[in-house]
């Protein structure tokens, strides 16, 4: 998958809404770049920024998104980095993380960004972590994707009586 084919979000009139970031605490360098970009992301959208909530690695980040996201947030955005060792860990881990974020999701309604950096080596970590030098920045686009889907959302009155 690459990052070619990212849309332009053009996301107004979202500064009333509540967001949690929860991130990872491994590769601390990497993590301080998609934690940065995600307050980034925050500012630009008019949006109050609140400390991120640190859990120790990816893995707790689910179940960190879950509580969140029943205390009222209207989006929440996991930021995070698993990169692959020498053992079939990274895809357990990997696979965790994503169906237990979707889970989140789909179960509470309320939009989780997917900020989850899944790489083969640090550099590619490093080249998606939105730091001087990087060509992407998922920190920033996780909280953008999460708050246009509330907007989304927001702007659909359905048609269920
Ligand atoms: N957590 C991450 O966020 N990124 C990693 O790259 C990562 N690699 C791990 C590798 C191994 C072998 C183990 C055992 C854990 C790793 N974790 C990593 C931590 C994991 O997300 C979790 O915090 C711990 O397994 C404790 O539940």
């Amino acid at each position: 998958m690459s990052g070619k084919g990212a849309p332009e979000l053009s996301v107004q009139n979202v500064g009333d809404l509540k967001v949690a970031v929860v991130a990872a605490q491994w590769h601390e360098k990497v993590m301080d770049g998609l934690v940065d970009g995600a307050l980034r992301a925050l500012r630009d959208l008019g949006i109050e920024e609140a400390a991120p909530l640190r859990v120790p690695g990816s893995w707790e980040l689910p179940v960190a998104a879950r509580a969140l996201a029943g205390r009222g947030y209207d989006a929440v955005v996991a930021l995070g980095v698993v990169i692959r060792g020498g053992t079939p860990h990274f895809d357990y881990v990997c696979q965790g993380v994503t169906q237990g974020l979707t889970q989140v999701a789909v179960e509470t309604g309320v939009p989780v960004g997917f900020g989850v950096l899944t790489c083969d080596t640090e550099e590619q970590a490093l080249d998606r972590a939105g730091l001087d030098g990087s060509h992407e920045d998922k920190g920033h686009e996780a909280v953008t994707a999460a708050v246009a889907t509330v907007a989304a959302l927001r702007s659909v009155s359905g048609t269920r009586r």
